[in-house]
């Protein structure tokens, strides 16, 4: 089981409390679409993912980016059983979505220069940690049911 300081509970908390999930889910989607261009194929009943663009202004990409944040809201909410809070979302990725496990790594650092681009110097190193460990929890998590 992974174990979380006071400290680190209270700054995933605080994070999560002040993120703007309208503006940080949608950018770090969008980045993780142009920066890591295999990653469309999932998304092929988005509509127009031509050129980055057009993936800056999809709609679908925008809305997806939200539902996203609000995922790791979930695991935010269950500090202590992530690996459980996410079996069902691992499986949907697994068997029904096909997505392969590497691309959660790429959206959790695409999330990562998102956050750090808005927050400036307000992302220390101490928030970084916190952060990095919470995103690799989840990853791991959401890829636990793939046989
Ligand atoms: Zn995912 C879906 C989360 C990553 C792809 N997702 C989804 C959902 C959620 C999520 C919540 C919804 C579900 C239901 O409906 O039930 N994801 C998530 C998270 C993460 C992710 C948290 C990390 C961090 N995904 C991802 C990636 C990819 C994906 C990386 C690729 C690349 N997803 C996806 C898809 C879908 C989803 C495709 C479906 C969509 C639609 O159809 O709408």
């Amino acid at each position: 089981m992974v174990e979380w300081t006071d400290n680190e509970r209270g700054i995933i908390t605080t994070l999560f409390a002040n993120m703007d999930y309208n503006d940080i889910g949608p950018k770090a989607l969008c980045r993780c679409l142009i920066c890591y261009p295999w990653t469309q194929r999932y998304f092929g009943s988005f509509g127009n993912l031509y050129n980055a663009e057009a993936i800056k202004t999809n709609p679908n990409v925008a809305a997806h980016g939200v539902r996203v944040l609000h995922g790791l809201d979930r695991a935010v909410k269950n500090m202590d059983d992530i690996k459980g809070t996410y079996a069902e979302l691992s499986v949907l990725h697994s068997e029904k979505l096909h997505v392969d496990p590497d691309n959660f790594r790429l959206l959790a650092d695409c999330l990562t220069v998102t956050l750090a681009g808005k927050m400036g110097t307000a992302f220390t190193p101490e928030i970084q940690c916190a952060w990095q460990k919470f995103m690799a929890v989840c990853v791991a998590a959401l890829g636990k049911q793939y046989h």
